[in-house]
């Protein structure tokens, strides 16, 4: 009877925006709602979810707008009468990196959640740091390298947590935080990544930080999934004891609070799954477990992922997270910050704002752009490091020009971007016979094309664009089984009877070598533009 299906609820809190996905036990989507923060909860005077600071490279969120939203979002989910009361596990997504800074009261507050108030309205208060910073901020360059130099270099910080020091690593952020505001980091009782903040509104107490996202902050041992001593010595003193521990992504880390039940009409059984990030859950979403699939998700950042049998970490490229779904296997991943805002600011300039013009720009250039490649630096870029912000265009000549028409301007954008995943991704070991996309802009047919051209493999897409939620509804179904069972249980099991993707691009031949060519010509001026 379709009415006592079990369902598992996915919620992803991103960068732009609050989505919850709820699926059931087959893997169906049976209802989605999001909000998005800038014109949802225009009181915070987001853009694009975040505050960008006066010089350039400090970016950050006001954590209370991350509470007002989970209150609006489920406002509107309860308002369409949504079969909340069936929910059996919720899980969820943060983007990653961003911390949230709680303070003595902040357990207590959690604790004692009144019904009759919003969690807005009794959680204003438990901030020792109002504005959390978040994976945009590049304004830690002298922590990264004083950790660098305090653990032995960056191969070594990348052998012991899974990447070099990183500006956006949480324990970067969290140094920085400890010599600028020595009085906030005092008051700070529990350091929460986004991804372990939402669940302890959740469960009204402080949920711990999961293996997977705990990859991302520089601290964690990588292969032992505990703190690395040697990392929290050289961020900050008292580190462990406002960390927390952290636990498997698998792992049940409480039930849901009794506010829940009353305001919404919750279960009173609700198992609360470790939440993860972003792109962690992305993996799951895509049901990544083949070292052959490699994943791109095209959003404000745009990443590329893939599954790691083992970890070798790189000091000169991408990062190693322990894998979501399976604790002993991992995850590799490129990032890129000049994404969906960047193609967004082309079409714009040189598309009159319409994703149809931009697609004709493409149908009018050549393949390899005759020749002409951009860097279109909007943001300080993470792959490769790229602090100066700027456009840089170069002819076949290779020359420096000051402009391309715009058609040129349009196409140089997609390839260039493909270009480096290409470039990248070779680096880090990706040797993709399968391309799954996924993110806002993988509808973009004339994006995908230009993809599979450049990279050589088809490309496959899911139904639905956004696996982060998708993937966290996922991960709260795979964790109930493993918490039903006592035990792990592979992750194949529960996605026997998920919908295959659906295939949208085969690579063109003769496309594919115009871009081999390319290659070696897009990495020597890539150079040019890294030492500028
Ligand atoms: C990954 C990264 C971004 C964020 C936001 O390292 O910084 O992808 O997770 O999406």
């Amino acid at each position: 009877m379709a009415d006592e299906k079990n369902l598992f609820l996915g919620l992803d809190s991103s960068t732009q925006g609050l989505k919850c996905t709820i699926i059931d036990e087959a893997l169906n989507t049976v209802y989605e709602k999001a909000i998005n923060f800038d014109r949802d909860l225009p009181q915070f005077g987001t853009r694009g979810g975040a505050h960008a600071q006066a010089d350039g490279l400090t970016v950050t969120a006001p954590a209370l707008m991350w509470v007002a939203a989970l209150d609006l979002l489920l406002d509107r989910v309860r308002a369409d009468g949504a079969p909340l009361a069936r929910v059996r596990a919720i899980s969820g997504s943060g983007q990653q990196h961003g911390s949230v800074w709680l303070n003595g009261e902040a357990a207590g507050k959690l604790r004692n959640l009144q019904a009759d108030q919003s969690l807005e309205a009794q959680l204003a208060d438990i901030f020792s740091i109002a504005d959390s910073p978040i994976w945009m901020d590049s304004s830690t360059t002298a922590q990264c390298e004083a950790l660098e130099q305090a653990l032995g270099g960056p191969q070594a910080v990348a052998d012991l947590t899974g990447s070099r020091a990183y500006e956006r690593f949480t324990g970067n952020q969290i140094a920085k935080i400890y010599r600028n505001q020595p009085e906030a980091y005092a008051a700070t009782a529990r350091i929460a990544l986004v991804s372990s903040f939402i669940p302890s509104l959740l469960i009204g107490g402080f949920a711990p930080i999961d293996a997977s996202d705990g990859s991302g902050m520089n601290l964690m041992d990588i292969r032992t999934k505990t703190w690395a001593p040697a990392a929290l010595d050289a961020t900050a003193p008292d580190l462990a004891t406002r960390l927390g521990p952290i636990v498997a992504s698998h792992a049940c880390v409480g039930m849901l609070a009794p506010w829940f039940r009353q305001r919404y009409g919750f279960a009173g059984d609700v198992q609360v799954i470790a939440f993860s990030g972003d792109n962690p859950n992305s993996l799951a979403g895509l049901r990544l477990q083949d070292p052959g699939d490699v994943a791109i998700s095209l959003g404000t950042s745009d990443t590329v992922f893939g599954f790691l049998a083992e970890a070798k970490p790189s000091a000169s490229e991408g990062h190693i997270f322990a894998n979501p779904v399976d604790p002993d296997a991992y995850m590799a991943m490129l990032c890129y910050k000049n994404g969906s805002l960047t193609r967004e600011f082309m079409r714009d300039q040189s598309a009159g704002g319409s994703w149809k013009q931009y697609a004709q720009h493409l149908e009018a250039t050549p393949v390899g752009n005759g020749g002409c490649i951009g860097f279109y630096i909007r943001d300080p870029e993470i792959t490769p490091p790229i602090l100066n912000t700027g456009i840089w265009r170069f002819d076949a000549g290779g020359a420096a020009v000051t402009q391309f028409d715009p058609a040129q301007d349009c196409r140089a954008v997609y390839e260039g971007q493909f270009l480096s995943m290409r470039l990248h991704g070779r680096n880090v070991g990706f040797k993709p016979r399968r391309i799954l996309a996924t993110g806002g802009a993988s509808v973009d047919m004339s994006l995908i094309r230009v993809m599979c051209d450049v990279l050589g493999a088809p490309v496959f897409v899911a139904e639905k664009a956004d696996s982060a939620s998708l993937g966290a509804a996922y991960r709260a179904l795979h964790g109930w089984r493993c918490a039903q069972a006592g035990t792990f249980v592979p992750y194949a099991g529960i996605l026997r009877d998920a919908t295959p993707f659906k295939q949208v691009a085969t690579p063109d031949a003769d496309a594919h070598a115009v871009y081999t060519t390319m290659l070696e010509r897009y990495a020597e001026l890539e150079m040019k533009v890294v030492i500028q």
